[in-house]
């Protein structure tokens, strides 16, 4: 098995050579993942309430998004990445009040609520292509992106993520062979947590690791401590840098450990040991980074517990506001897909509408989808 890179140990002590970060870039790190636990924790609140229909719990692999959306320039560089990413957002600030249109699929949501809730997308501050429900999908596109900015000549990279189960999708394997044959700059990290929904790594693969894979698409592979925010920051970088040089692709094996269930609709206690859970605790990615900071002094528990506190009244309010929006109007099923929409899509928008108002349940185009 190819050698996990680490900085930092379980309980936060340096262990290898860290980067050098500024302050700033460390607490945005840690508090995106802070503010990733309290998106989670209000999540699951509306979803047991019946307010949203479905999230996906990124308790644990926080540390990977984190990690590695530090060592990306969003001036330059675009991302493609999965479901189980909500740090990379957080740490691009991304506004927790937009990520909650999307989870309520209110008028405000950029997809108009035509998306799963937890399929973001964002062209401002960041660029972050919209997340894909076909499982794969986006590594080709995120490709594709990386390819019209090496022709184009621009210096930016692209980052895509996806999950172990992933790996055995399609678009990973002419994804991965495409940008080796092309050089494409491009950074693929593969979040190892060790379950596809209830299907182990083990059942997934006969490989020894993930990053092993990439020998066969003829670029370096990296096997990364996925709880250790700062080795897959350095990591990414490494890997980015090197896109940006011209000198093509590689893939990142992010090994970490979902403590959540695959989804609010998963039940892990079914098919994950509690012993495993309570081993992985101890590596929790928060508390290994929070220790780190506080003995280099740029944290104190009091200011994270502060964090913590803000963290958790602003997606409180974020949410709140959110979920005070009104849903999108019928019409935008029709309105915004052509410039001038056609008549045929016209007289279907018409019959529609009527089709709804005889039943009440929109007045005219400006009445709420009827969900
Ligand atoms: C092509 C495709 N097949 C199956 C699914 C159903 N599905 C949704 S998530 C998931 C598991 C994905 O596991 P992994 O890639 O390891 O990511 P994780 O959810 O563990 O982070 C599956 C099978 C899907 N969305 N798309």
């Amino acid at each position: 098995m190819s050698e996990l890179l680490q900085i930092l140990d379980e309980t936060g002590k340096k262990v290898g050579k860290a980067p050098r970060l500024k302050r700033d870039v460390l607490l945005q790190m840690y508090r995106s993942i802070v503010q990733t636990r309290a998106f989670d924790d209000r999540c699951m609140k509306l979803q047991r309430t019946g307010r949203i229909g479905f999230s996906v719990p990124n308790l644990g692999i926080e540390a990977v998004s984190a990690g590695a959306a530090a060592a990306m320039d969003p001036s330059r560089d675009w991302f493609a990445p999965y479901y189980r990413d909500f740090a990379m957002l957080f740490y691009h600030n991304i506004s927790p009040e937009k990520m909650f249109d999307n989870m309520f699929g209110n008028c405000e949501d950029n997809a108009v609520g035509r998306q799963m809730p937890v399929h973001f997308t964002f062209t401002e501050p960041a660029k972050f292509f919209s997340i894909s429900s076909p499982l794969g999908t986006q590594i080709p596109q995120a490709v594709g992106m990386a390819m019209a900015m090496k022709n184009r000549g621009e210096d930016g990279a692209v980052l895509t993520t996806f999950g172990d189960g992933t790996t055995s999708s399609s678009g990973f394997h002419s994804g991965l062979n495409f940008a080796g044959v092309y050089k494409a700059p491009i950074v693929f990290l593969c979040q190892n947590n060790q379950f596809a929904i209830s299907c182990h790594s083990d059942k997934q693969t006969a490989s020894e690791s993930y990053a092993i894979k990439a020998k066969a698409y003829g670029m370096p592979g990296v096997r990364v401590d996925g709880n250790d925010a700062l080795a897959v920051y350095k990591a990414v970088s490494d890997a980015a840098k090197r896109a940006r040089e011209g000198k093509g692709p590689t893939l990142i094996e992010a090994y970490t450990f979902r403590m959540g269930g695959h989804s609010t609709s998963d039940d892990p206690s079914r098919y994950v040991d509690a012993d495993l859970i309570k081993k992985w605790q101890k590596r929790d990615p928060l508390m290994r980074l929070r220790n780190w900071l506080i003995s280099e002094g740029h944290l104190t528990d009091e200011r994270a517990e502060e964090i913590a506190e803000e963290a958790a009244d602003e997606m409180k309010n974020a949410a709140d506001a959110a979920h005070a929006k009104s849903r999108p109007v019928l019409g935008t099923i029709f309105t915004d897909v052509f410039e001038k929409v056609p008549p045929h899509l016209e007289a279907q928008m018409e019959s529609c509408i009527k089709h709804h108002a005889e039943r009440d349940e929109a007045v005219d185009e400006k009445g709420e989808f009827p969900l």
